[in-house]
Formats: C-alpha cells, structure tokens, sequence
C-alpha cells in the first residue's frame, strides 16, 4: 500500500506512535509518506528506502500574524496524494489534521480522486482541547466526515462518544511496542553513577504539561524517599518544570532529583529505573508507562482514562485517584519495599507490555486500511 502519514512531530505521544507506526509498515514493504512542517523526532535516525517526509513549508508574507498552517498542509496533501499516487491518508491527533485532511479529499474529488483518510484519537484531542467549544464543532464534524476512526483505548472511544454526537464507528486500535527498542539492558555503570549507594531509581518521562501533575511526582517522590534511601529521574521538558524545580528547593531534596531535560534514548534510562510514576490528571492511553513496563519497570499511577487498560492494579504496578499522591507514595513502598515483590512486579510489567508487541498491532492497522479502502471502492461503485 502507498499510505500517507500526518502528526505532529514534536515529542508528543501521538507523533511518536505515528512515527514507530509509518517505520513499522515502511519494514513490512509498504510505502510511508510522513507529511508534517518539519521531520519527525524518531525519524531522523532512520534511513528507508520506502519511507519519505514531505516538508509543509509555510509562506511568510507580512499581513499574516499566524500563518495558515492547515492551508499550507491541505494544499501539501493534495499534492502528495496525487502525485505519489497515495491510497490511503492516515491522519494522527484530530485538530486541526481531520479537518484539513477533508478539505485535501474534497479539493480531490473535484478531479475525480478518491482518498480514503483514517483519524486516530490520541487522547488531548478529544478530552482536553477537542471538548473545548473553542474546537468542539470541528472536531465532531471531521470525526465523522473520516472515512475510518480509531481511538487508542476503549476509555477514549467512550469519551468520544460521550462528548460527541458521532455517526461514526470507532474501532480501538493500542499504542504498541518495538521491543527491538524498548528491552531492559545492562546499564550497570550508569546506575552506580546516579544511584552510589544503591539507592532506588524513581523515573518520570513526559512533556511536563499541566495534565501531568508533576508535582504530584515530587510529592510522591518526597514520601518514598523519607522512608528508603532513592533517587528520581525526570526526563523531559515544557511549561511545568520550573513549578517543579521551585518545589524540589522548597522541600530540600535538589540532590536526589535530577533533571535529565528532553532525552532520545530514553530506552537507556529506563534501564536502569526501579519504578514509573504517572500521576496524570488525564491520559487516554500512558505510552511513557507502556514503554516502562517493556523495559521491565512497574508503574504507579492514577486511574485516569485509559490507564487501568495498561497499568494492572497489583500486578504490574498499582492505580490511584488523581491526586491521592499519599496512596501513590505508600504503593509505591509496597513494590520497593524487597527486591522479591520488586521482581515479581518486574516479571508481570514486560509480560503485559508483551501483549501490546508492535508485531500484534501492526496488522491490526493493516487490516483497518484495506477494510476502509475496501469500503471506498464499493461506495464508488455505488456513486458512479
Ligand atoms: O500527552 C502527551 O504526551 C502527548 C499526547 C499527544 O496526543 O501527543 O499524548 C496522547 O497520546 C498518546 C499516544 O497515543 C497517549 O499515550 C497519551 O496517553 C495521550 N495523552 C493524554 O491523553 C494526556
């Protein structure tokens, strides 16, 4: 298949997924056009014969405050499609990607080209940005303007139905794995480095943004270490980290916590953690917790969203209300308390991850197409 791939290519979850996805395909011998305004982050490492970026370059011109993105792109959109011959549009993170991804396929079908196009729901999309009125109606139209729908957890499909009037069937399709990647490896040296004395390794990974309380991970953190000597890893960037520099002073812990800023191999740094903490106030999914558990960490984290689809209370690691961050702290001990719990938890975190395997997912997206290509074509006949 020739499939055309539009996200965001920051560090995003959804990017990130939509990247791994395009790679993936791109292995199994189907053609993967990534179309966004700069080169995805987990792109730049790779070279594909059959994978290829599209640059959406904007126009500069004086009377524009905020230049049209979505226009640059449609107009991006209508080209690739035509002229790399594309038969499928997948779209990742609705606003503003379905919207413009409609406006490609009717400008297309002014000359007689049929595109089918695919939007995956990431989570923030719909719970948090989508719900506002500010893009409300936007959303639900182009949602169900898509030609296939897929959300990344049944908790998001439900939200999506509760807060939308959808005509529209949504199939749950999971983040997923490479676990070519995402392995436990040997990191001993760099253990002994940020941990001397055998302290446990507590890790945080995200964009540090409102929704992930990370706060609440210091709190949590602060608990944890008043009771075993410990460590803390926050891996990543954005609005909320000097909040949590602030209280990482305030509570005189600054030489147990270490602000590792935007890492790539992140991989490398789970390796040598004891536990994950996602204290989110929302997640449709938890692709950081999943990436953890790979890496044979356990989780403590809220039951927000889609997390007790991933996170297995008492298995894998345990859930919280949002907030409650002294029962966070107290699971946590639990699981820390003696290296045989600690193991346990381990051994059951890399099972469930197994279960979300990229080899498992990626046929299930490969079906989806061809159904929704499939589809198009009869409807076609229908039309004609
Ligand atoms: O929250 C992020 O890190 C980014 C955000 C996005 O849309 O780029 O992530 C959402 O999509 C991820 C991939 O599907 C999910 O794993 C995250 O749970 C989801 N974030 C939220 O729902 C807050």
């Amino acid at each position: 298949m020739k499939i055309g791939i539009v996200c965001y290519p920051t560090y995003g979850g959804s990017g990130v997924v939509a990247t791994e996805l395009g790679k993936g395909l791109a292995r199994k011998g189907h053609q993967v056009h990534f179309i966004t305004y700069s080169q995805p982050a987990r792109l730049s490492a790779t070279f594909q014969e059959n994978l290829y970026f599209h640059e959406v370059r904007n126009l500069d011109y004086p009377l524009f405050e905020h230049t049209p993105y979505e226009t640059a792109l449609a107009s991006k959109l209508v080209d690739v499609i035509k002229y790399e011959k594309l038969d499928i549009l997948h779209v990742h993170y609705a606003i503003p990607h379905a919207n413009v991804a409609y406006l490609a396929k009717k400008i297309l079908l002014t000359e007689g080209k049929y595109i089918p196009v695919v939007t995956t729901l990431h989570g923030t999309d719909i719970t948090l940005v989508g719900k506002n009125p500010t893009f409300a109606p936007v959303v639900a139209f182009s949602i169900n303007k898509s030609d296939g729908v897929t959300a990344v957890s049944e908790s998001l499909k439900r939200e999506t139905y509760d807060h939308f009037k959808i005509n529209k069937e949504i199939e749950v399709i999971y983040n997923f794995i490479d676990f070519e990647r995402f392995r436990r490896s040997d990191k001993e040296h760099f253990k002994k480095a940020i941990a001397p004395n055998g302290e446990k390794i507590l890790i945080h990974v995200s964009n540090f943004r409102k929704v992930k309380r990370i706060t609440d991970v210091i709190k949590v953190f602060k608990r944890v270490r008043d009771v075993l000597p410990s460590k803390l890893l926050l891996v990543g960037d954005g609005p909320e980290r000097s909040d949590a520099e602030r209280m990482c002073r305030e509570l005189n812990i600054c030489e147990d916590v270490r602000f590792l800023g935007k890492q790539d191999p992140v991989e490398e740094l789970l390796a040598i953690a004891d536990l994950f903490i996602l204290p989110s106030g929302t997640e449709s999914f938890g692709l950081a917790a999943l990436e953890a558990m790979a890496c044979e960490v356990p989780v403590i984290s809220t039951n927000a969203g889609g997390l007790p689809e991933i996170n297995l209370q008492g298995k894998t690691g345990f859930l919280s209300d949002v907030g409650d961050v002294d029962d966070m702290a107290k699971n946590a001990i639990s699981i820390l308390k003696d290296e045989a719990t600690l193991k346990e938890f381990r051994k059951n975190a890399l099972e469930q991850a197994r279960t979300f395997d990229l080899d498992n997912i990626l046929p299930n997206y490969e079906a989806y197409y061809q159904k929704i290509i499939d589809t198009m074509v009869f409807d076609k006949a229908i039309v004609s």
